[in-house]
């Protein structure tokens, strides 16, 4: 940053601009020498274009991205791409959308990010999710196709989601399934959209995405398991657990694997990276994880109030090896961390030669 702060920066104020840099920057286990660099980079002109896709899910990774309750967080975002489609916050509808999304695609063929929210119908031709006619599958094959870089948003867009739970009807699956190219996955349902900010500046910082795990999510929030970070985890240990909802274990915050808890076997920043501006997570606010960044959630971690059968109460502390076995078991197809890398070093490039953004400095 530079010596003579300017009071504005991207139409926010200096002091809302370094909290969500600074959170940001943390989010991705940087040192905090790092932000002057990580600012730098969103203070670029070079904006990389979005097209962001809405498929079959609630619209609330969304709606956590831009939710009212935490205003600078949704306009840096907005700040930091150049939102060329996105149904939802788009002022034009119908054939005037469809002309939008066409010309961004001639315009930034090969050069966009396409975010895709959602999962996607594969079953009889994809005919149970269509936008304007046509089938989501076809829409994301032509978009996501023509894409330098593809990031899901959500559990749907990564693994199909709560539309890919037994017995699935409509063949959902996430856009890996789809694309025969590499994919970011975001996961959570909906995920924080801290993950969500820090993935895109990581990129825009390095050049690169960030380190990956064998399901393509970023490994600085989605590295280690909720368990491994849970306050509640001493009580874990201690063998002190809540019995039933609003029993007086309960009321003290003892740990909440016996209620359902999926933390053991679920990995996610939640107890760090919390929620909203209160610092909420669930097991925080009393409710057991119920794994929502791990694929086949649905199926997998159900029924959500009964604790998983593989993993035992450990006698003496620790957590015994069996979990590690279900937490990791890996669903759908992960990309290679080499090939993603190539791939967002062309947005990365192709954002140098665009137009410069009106970002305020003043
Ligand atoms: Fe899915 Fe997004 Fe769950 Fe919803 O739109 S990840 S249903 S909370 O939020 O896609
Ligand atoms: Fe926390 Fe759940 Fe682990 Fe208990 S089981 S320590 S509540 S993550
Ligand atoms: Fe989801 Fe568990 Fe975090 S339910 S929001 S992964 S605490």
């Amino acid at each position: 940053m530079s010596r003579i702060p300017p009071l504005r920066v991207g139409g926010l104020s200096r002091r809302d601009f370094l909290k969500v840099i600074t959170m940001a920057t943390a989010t991705m286990g940087l040192p905090v020498e790092m932000v002057d660099k990580v600012a730098a980079a969103v203070k670029s002109p070079e904006r990389p274009p979005v097209i962001w896709l809405h498929f079959m899910e609630c619209t609330g990774c969304t709606e956590s991205l831009l939710r009212a309750s935490h205003p600078p967080l949704a306009r840096l975002i907005l700040e930091l791409i150049s939102l060329e489609y996105h149904e939802t916050l788009m002022a034009g509808a119908g054939k005037q959308a469809e002309e939008a999304l066409q010309n961004a695609l001639k315009k930034y063929r090969g050069k966009f990010i396409c975010v895709v929210e959602g999962a996607v119908s594969t079953k009889d031709g994809g005919i149970y999710c269509q936008i304007g006619g046509r089938p989501a599958l076809e829409i994301l094959k032509e978009v996501g196709g023509q894409a330098g870089a593809v990031i899901a948003i959500g559990t749907c867009a990564s693994f199909g989601g709560v539309q890919a739970a037994a017995p699935n009807p409509t063949g959902a699956v996430g856009v890996s399934q789809v694309l025969s190219k590499p994919v970011i996955n975001i996961p959570g349902c909906p995920p924080n959209p801290y993950n969500f900010l820090s993935t895109v500046l990581y990129i825009l910082t390095f050049g690169h995405p960030p380190e990956l795990d064998d399901l393509s999510r970023p490994m600085f929030a989605y590295g280690r398991r909720i368990h491994d970070q849970c306050p509640r985890r001493p009580h874990f240990d201690e063998g002190r657990f809540v019995e039933s909802f609003g029993d007086p274990a309960h009321q003290k915050g003892y740990c909440l694997y016996k209620v359902g808890c999926k933390g053991p076997v679920t990995y996610s920043n939640c107890p760090v990276q919390r929620f909203c501006d209160v610092g909420a997570w669930p097991v925080g606010s009393g409710h057991p994880c119920i794994g929502c960044t791990e694929p086949n959630f649905w199926d997998r971690m159900s029924p959500f109030y009964h604790h998983l059968p593989k993993i035992y109460i450990p006698v003496g502390g620790g957590i015994r090896a069996e979990a590690e076995k279900v937490g990791r078991v890996a669903v759908g197809a992960a990309a290679g961390v080499v090939a993603v890398h190539a791939a967002v070093g062309v947005i990365k490039k192709a954002a140098k030669g665009l137009k410069g953004s009106e970002k305020e400095e003043g």
